[in-house]
């Protein structure tokens, strides 16, 4: 057996007006806690240190900025660092990451127990819109305010393990676990903001989004027989709800934990690697079973060309 504890920690929702240090506090409770309950491993949510500051139009570039991290970790964010390495505790979360060259990415880091950063990936599903849009109830601004993530989908050897990371919309996309699934990975750990209601369609609400969270997730997992820790920020943020329904899915595409509130709280599940190996070796070895030469419209076409 190789067993990862893995904490899961949801986030209740983070308002404007909050201050980063406010946010640190609230993430150290739920380290500090998690250390009691034996993780090896915590997994914040998608933009953990702010509200999701997305929903809000902006043109004013210093004002979109100041929602950045212009180096991890700064001055705010040590706190965390420094708990984690005290408690020998490995960590994930994401955060809105300004370049020294002025790029602005979706970003989730991954840490070794002495709180060194080993992973850094940059969301490349970017939902959303770039211009003020009227005729939804809500904006969803990611492709205004970040750039599309330039790592691709890497995956790092961490706790004895082979670990990959995602953010949010990434989930929805077969494509996102595939590609680290082809390079053996155990577990995914990603965060998400997921908005209650479409803002396209407000007879999707929070039950329908909830099952399609299930769904993504648990899919992503049994496809490519690895740990799938998916973790919400959730709660309403000035007055935009999210959902929370934070899960942690074994490699049989099983949910083995699942938050029940929309606040703080956190879910420990103990993982096993080796339980990725049965899938791994039997119905899901690439190897054997994948048939690329029928592939190629996947990497070569965007979007879908229906016949004539
Ligand atoms: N933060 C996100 O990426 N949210 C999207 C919403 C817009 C659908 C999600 O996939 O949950």
């Amino acid at each position: 057996m190789r067993v990862i504890n893995v904490a899961a920690a949801q986030m209740g929702p983070i308002q404007r007006a909050d201050g980063r240090e406010v946010v640190v506090k609230r993430m150290l409770a739920l380290m500090d806690e998690a250390k009691a309950k034996g993780a090896d491993l915590i997994v914040y949510p998608e933009l953990a240190l702010t509200t999701f500051f997305p929903r809000w139009y902006m043109e004013d570039q210093a004002e979109v900025d100041s929602w950045f991290e212009r180096e991890m970790p700064d001055a705010a964010v040590r706190p965390l660092f420094d708990r984690a390495r005290q408690h020998q505790m490995a960590m994930s979360f994401g955060y809105a990451e300004l370049t020294p060259d002025g790029h602005h990415y979706n970003t989730a880091i991954l840490t070794d127990r002495n709180s060194n950063i080993v992973g850094k990936y940059r969301k490349v599903h970017l939902p959303g819109h770039e211009e003020y849009d009227p005729t939804r109830s809500h904006q969803h601004l990611e492709k205004r305010y970040f750039e599309p993530g330039d790592l691709g989908f890497p995956v790092w050897r961490n706790l004895g393990g082979i670990v990959g990371m995602a953010v949010c919309n990434d989930r929805r996309w077969p494509e996102t676990y595939r590609v680290m699934g082809l390079q053996g990975v155990e577990m995914v750990v990603l965060g998400y903001n997921t908005p209650s209601v479409n803002s396209q369609k407000n007879v999707e609400g929070p039950e329908q989004r909830l099952f399609h969270n299930r769904l993504s997730v648990q899919s992503g997992a049994y496809q490519n027989s690895c740990w799938v820790i998916a973790v919400a920020k959730a709660g309403v943020e000035d007055g935009h709800p999210l959902i929370g329904g934070s899960l942690i899915v074994n490699p049989d595409g099983e949910i083995v934990a699942e938050a029940k509130t929309e606040g703080d709280e956190l879910l420990v599940a103990p993982c096993d690697l080796d339980a990725t190996r049965f899938g791994k070796e039997t119905i899901f070895d690439f190897a054997r079973h994948r048939r690329i030469e029928h592939y190629g419209l996947i990497t070569s076409r965007t979007g879908a060309i229906p016949p004539e």
